[in-house]
Parts: C-alpha cells; sequence; structure tokens
C-alpha cells in the first residue's frame, strides 16, 4: 500500500466507529502548546551564574547546552522545525536579555527585557507564556521566597510577581495572544515544621499582593501550581495541592489552578483531575512532564497517563479551556531531541484522543453496557492510529517517522559540539 493508501484505509476504519479523522486533524493543528525555553540549557537562564536550587534539579552533562539567548533562540529555531501543529513560548523571568553590560535584578524586571523574546515570538507565530523564577537566586532565603518571614526578602519577591504581572501583560498586547503566568516556589521544609499554617498565610498575602497589580484577566492569566515536595524540601511544601487549589477557587475572578502531574504522590492521577477541576474552573492550566518515582521530570512519552490526560481535555470538551505546557528538563541526552520527543508526544495523545469514539463510548457507560464498554476500549487501542498521525505530520509539513532525528544528528554535529 502507498502511504496514502494507508491513511485512506484508516480513515475508513475510523469512520466506521463514527471517528472523523480529518476533523481531529484539523483541530488539533490549531491547538496551542507551550513549549518550555528550560529544557534547552538545564534551566540556567540568563541572569546569574550560581547553581539551580529551589528544590529542582536536572541531571546528566550532555554536551551542545544553550549558553546565550542567540543559541537558545537557535536551538528552538530548530526544534520548532520539526514538530506538528502549533507551539506557543513559555519563557521564565531568568530568561531576561540585557545589554551588553546592562544587569536588573528581578524585582526591577521590564517588558523590554524581553523584546528580543517578542520579536523571535512574532517571527515564529507564537503566543508566550511566562513564569516568575522564585529559585536560583541569592534573594531566596532560608529555602524561602514568596512565603518567608523575612520582610525584606518577602518584599523582593512580590515585586518580582508585580513585574512579570507587567511583563505577562506587555507579551499578551504583543503578541494578541493570552499569556499565561504561572506562579510555583519551592518554599517548604526538610524536616518536621513547627508552624505550618504560617507560610502558608504569608504565601496567600504575597499572591494576592502580587494579583493586585492591575491586568486585563482576558489577557494575562495567572496561576498557581502546587507540588507535593522537592529535593531538600521533602517534609513541607508551603505551596500544597490544598493550598493551591483552594487559592485559586477562592480567587477565581483573578487566577487559574495549574495542576503539573509530575507533584501528587505517585499513584494519583492528572487524568483523574482535569474533569473534577472543570466541574468548578472555567479555565485551567497543566504542566505535562513524566514523572519516574517522584518529580523527576524525564521527558514525556506517549504512554498511559500522558494519553489518560489528553483523553480528558478532548471528552471534557475542554480544548478552549485547558492551557496545555510541558515541563521537563533532561539534561543527560541530546536536548534539541528531548524538546522534540515531548512535544510530539503530547501531539501524539491528543491526536490518539481526538481519534477516540468518544460519544459511542460514553453512550454505552451511561447505558450501563460495562462489558462492551471494557470490549470497545481494548479495540479502539489497537485502530490503525499510526497511519493518521503520519498523514497528520505530512499535512503539518515534519516527517512522521524518525527521519527528524537524522536532522538532530546533523545538527548536534555541526553546531551543537562546537560550543
Ligand atoms: C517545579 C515546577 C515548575 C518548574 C518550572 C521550571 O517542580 O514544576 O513548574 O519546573 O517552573
Ligand atoms: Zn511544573
Amino acid at each position: 500500500m502507498t502511504d496514502n493508501n494507508r491513511y485512506e484505509y484508516a480513515k475508513k476504519v475510523y469512520a466506521g466507529m463514527g471517528v472523523d479523522t480529518e476533523k481531529a486533524m484539523e483541530l488539533l493543528k490549531e491547538l496551542p502548546v507551550s513549549l518550555h525555553c528550560w529544557q534547552g540549557d538545564d534551566v540556567t537562564g540568563f541572569d546569574h551564574d550560581g547553581p539551580l536550587t529551589g528544590g529542582i534539579q536536572t541531571t546528566g552533562n550532555y554536551p551542545g547546552k544553550a549558553r546565550t539567548p542567540e543559541q537558545l533562540m537557535e536551538d528552538m529555531e530548530k526544534v520548532l522545525r520539526l514538530l506538528p501543529g502549533k507551539a506557543k513560548l513559555n519563557l521564565h523571568a531568568s530568561y531576561a536579555i540585557f545589554e551588553p553590560g546592562e544587569f536588573v535584578d528581578r524585582d526591577k524586571l521590564e517588558p523590554k527585557h524581553f523584546a528580543k523574546w517578542v520579536e523571535f515570538a512574532k517571527k515564529h507565530n507564537m503566543g508566550i507564556d511566562f513564569n516568575p523564577t522564585f529559585f536560583s537566586h541569592p534573594m531566596m532565603k532560608d529555602g524561602l521566597t514568596l512565603a518567608s518571614p523575612d520582610e525584606e526578602v518577602r518584599a523582593f519577591w512580590i515585586e518580582h510577581g508585580k513585574a512579570c504581572i507587567r511583563i505577562s501583560q506587555y507579551f499578551a498586547e504583543e503578541t494578541g495572544v493570552p499569556c499565561v503566568m504561572n506562579i510555583w516556589t519551592g518554599d517548604g521544609f526538610k524536616d518536621i515544621p513547627a508552624d505550618r499554617m504560617g507560610p502558608r498565610m504569608r504565601y496567600k498575602d504575597s499572591i494576592e499582593q502580587i494579583l493586585s497589580e492591575p491586568y486585563d484577566f482576558n489577557m494575562v492569566k495567572p496561576c498557581v501550581e502546587s507540588k507535593v515536595f522537592g529535593i531538600g524540601v521533602e517534609a513541607y511544601t508551603v505551596g500544597s495541592a490544598e493550598f493551591s487549589l483552594s487559592f485559586a477557587a477562592a480567587h477565581s475572578d483573578k487566577c487559574m489552578p495549574l495542576m503539573d502531574n509530575g507533584h501528587y504522590h505517585p499513584t494519583e492521577v492528572v487524568s483523574d483531575k482535569i474533569p473534577a477541576l472543570l466541574c468548578f474552573f472555567p479555565e485551567i492550566a497543566l504542566h505535562i512532564t513524566r514523572p519516574i518515582r517522584w518529580d523527576s521530570d524525564h521527558v514525556v512519552l506517549f504512554d498511559d497517563e500522558t494519553k489518560e490526560m489528553a483523553k480528558e481535555i478532548v471528552r471534557s470538551n475542554a480544548f478552549d479551556r485547558v492551557y496545555m505546557a510541558l515541563d521537563y528538563f533532561d539534561a543527560s541526552i541530546n536536548r534539541i531531541a528531548a524538546w522534540t520527543v515531548g512535544f510530539r508526544s503530547w501531539q501524539k495523545a491528543l491526536l490518539m484522543a481526538l481519534c477516540t469514539p468518544n460519544e459511542r463510548l460514553k453512550e454505552l457507560q451511561d447505558t450501563n453496557q460495562m462489558t462492551e464498554l471494557m470490549v470497545m476500549q481494548e479495540e479502539v487501542k489497537t485502530l490503525p492510529f499510526g497511519d493518521v498521525w503520519a498523514e497528520y505530520c505530512s499535512r503539518c509539513g515534519v516527517a512522521g517517522d524518525t527521519a527528524w532525528f537524522d536532522e538532530i544528528k546533523k545538527y548536534e554535529e555541526d553546531v551543537l559540539l562546537k560550543r
């Protein structure tokens, strides 16, 4: 069979199940997924020389890491050429770009420090998401930022948050696309604290102060990301799941919850939490990652939970209510490939979810035909999905098979290994 015949055959098989593969591909092409700049340089950023702190860690020392804004952009451009679908740029505040000799601290950041990123986003027709950087900085005192009992420290970080709101507003205005601004801190304690509520009350007040900075909630979308624990912060996290979700619920006129699927106890699944939150929140945000035993931030693969998460977004008909962002960092493999595999995996998961006969399956559930539901759900798993994926990639102008990896090998030789 020629490739085209393979797709035509697959299309018929899916149509027989009530699935319109054409519609699925059309929809997916336009769904933005945030591509995180921090995979390219192991979450280092450009505004400091110190180590990565705040309870997160990259491991590995694969050659070719981006060390300058130019290199990071060059790498991202390479990645963008290998991805099907629509990418949005996800930046951290630590990726500010200063003029030679210039430096301003995080509480004083201005839109102009991100003008080059705006130029980059416009060139690639992307919106921008943003993150204040509450880690890898000397003003992080005793492992605390927004929850610090030291008022000077807390004020510094509140100012940073406010500066980031203004920068987010700038991104939204420049690109015409809403900017999701995610607040995550690693604030917490290594061992059993004596006061669990105090830091949370300070954290609550700090985020409220940040959100008092004026912004248009249609264009700037602050969110609060929860976490269960971090490295060196094993006993207690200020921004726990209950804290963050309650904060978002209590301020739903100005922010949303963000769930990172690496941030829960290992038997909890975010796929189940997505529809739960959608019952209450008009919009939610996701960090899509792959935790192995802990929040290890491995490259996203086309695995069961990734598929389930995509299914829940599709089944809930919530494409325009869920902001999707990738969040992982692996320094032990080719970083361009890490970005590419993760983005493509999430695209695959979304396409597969869109090619699932969700209405039929729902009908079986609602009429209590649970045996048939099980049979059908198993059947769906072996439909000729690979042919639809290959067709989608070809329509997006990228390789459907591993041909993209040859380009990466060449790029590694020509560019990365020469750094
Ligand atoms: C850390 C959080 C957070 C970071 C990024 C870099 O555990 O997941 O989202 O990964 O902000
Ligand atoms: Zn995250």
